[in-house]
């Protein structure tokens, strides 16, 4: 009966109605497991970039282009304060002004209690809406912190959104984020002082081994656009990156294991009395494998 249910959902999800795929969503992140076939390996754009910086704007422009294009675009705002989950930020539903809302999918997920890590069942979430015939799923993050780093290493494209009042591209590499990122698009290019912002942005880049390539857009006027959207869709796999993506994933799932785990307080306890070191510490946890 339960199970049932379960593919009933993903069945009518898939048949393109959206009160079952919301279901089977709040399903999975509530940590169901679901199982869901897998046929195809999802299309999946990380979007990241300083508060502020347009991320919302250039992603409602990317929806825009690609749902006139017949396509079906799925956004997952990743937020990491907000306790709601499962409905959309008015704010960013708002700037959705551009997207063809039938296909167009928005959902703002919580990253509160995930230890700041990847939120729970995000990588699944991804794999039920490709699966139910979202061919682009976006995801937003905010900020170039530790937990917004490891939600967007899910994805297997990564968009790093800077503009000319930002210029955060030195914390982005001091943060690792260049490393992971394929495109960097320096938003605001309608803005008096962009052309300087772009240079000093590549400057930023000059000690970088492999920086990814900058383009110049305005997601306002929607200039540059067209080349972003270009750019995206022709990028290649990189395995540097692709590796890079992975370690990252793996070890924040890790270590939200370990924060979870019913030893964990008792472990930190002990070593910040001296009772035993960190590496017994460790072992402890790890002879408890099962439990993390
Ligand atoms: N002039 C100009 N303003 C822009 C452009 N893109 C976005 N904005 C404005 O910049 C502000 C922030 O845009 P958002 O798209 O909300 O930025 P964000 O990065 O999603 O912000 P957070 O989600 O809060 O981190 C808004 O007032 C936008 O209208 C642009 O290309 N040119
Ligand atoms: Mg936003």
């Amino acid at each position: 009966m339960e199970l049932n249910s379960r593919s009933s959902l993903f069945e009518n999800a898939k048949n393109g109605d959206r009160r079952s795929l919301a279901k089977l969503l709040t399903r999975i992140e509530n940590g169901e497991e679901i199982d869901i076939p897998t046929t195809k390996s999802a299309w999946v754009l990380g979007v990241t970039g300083p508060p502020g910086a347009g991320k919302s704007t250039l992603i409602d422009r990317l929806a825009s282009h690609w749902s006139e294009n017949k396509q079906r675009v799925a956004i997952l705002a990743v937020d990491p304060s907000s306790p709601i989950t499962g409905g959309a930020l008015l704010g960013d539903r708002a700037r959705m002004v551009h997207s063809n809302p039938t296909q167009v999918y928005f959902r703002s997920i919580s990253a509160r209690g995930n230890h700041g890590g990847i939120p729970n069942g995000l990588e699944a979430m991804i794999q039920a809406l490709s699966e139910s015939g979202w061919d682009r799923v976006i995801i937003e993050t905010v900020g170039v912190g530790q937990g917004e780093f490891a939600v967007i290493s899910v994805a297997n494209r990564i968009l790093l959104v800077d503009g000319p009042d930002r210029g955060d591209v030195l914390q982005a590499e001091k943060a690792g984020i260049l490393e992971i990122a394929d495109l960097i698009a320096c938003n605001k290019s309608d803005l008096p002082g962009s052309l300087n912002a772009m240079k000093s942005v590549e400057d930023g880049l000059s000690y970088s081994d492999n920086p990814p390539p900058v383009i110049s857009v305005s997601s306002l006027t929607g200039d540059g656009i067209e080349n972003l959207v270009h750019r995206l869709e022709a990028l290649e796999p990189d395995l540097g990156k692709s590796t890079a993506r992975a370690k990252i994933s793996l070890e924040s799932v890790m270590i939200s294991r370990i924060r979870r785990s019913p030893l964990y307080d008792d472990v930190v306890h002990d070593i910040s009395q001296n009772k035993i070191t960190s590496k017994q510490g460790a072992e402890r946890m790890e002879s408890n494998y099962g439990r993390i």
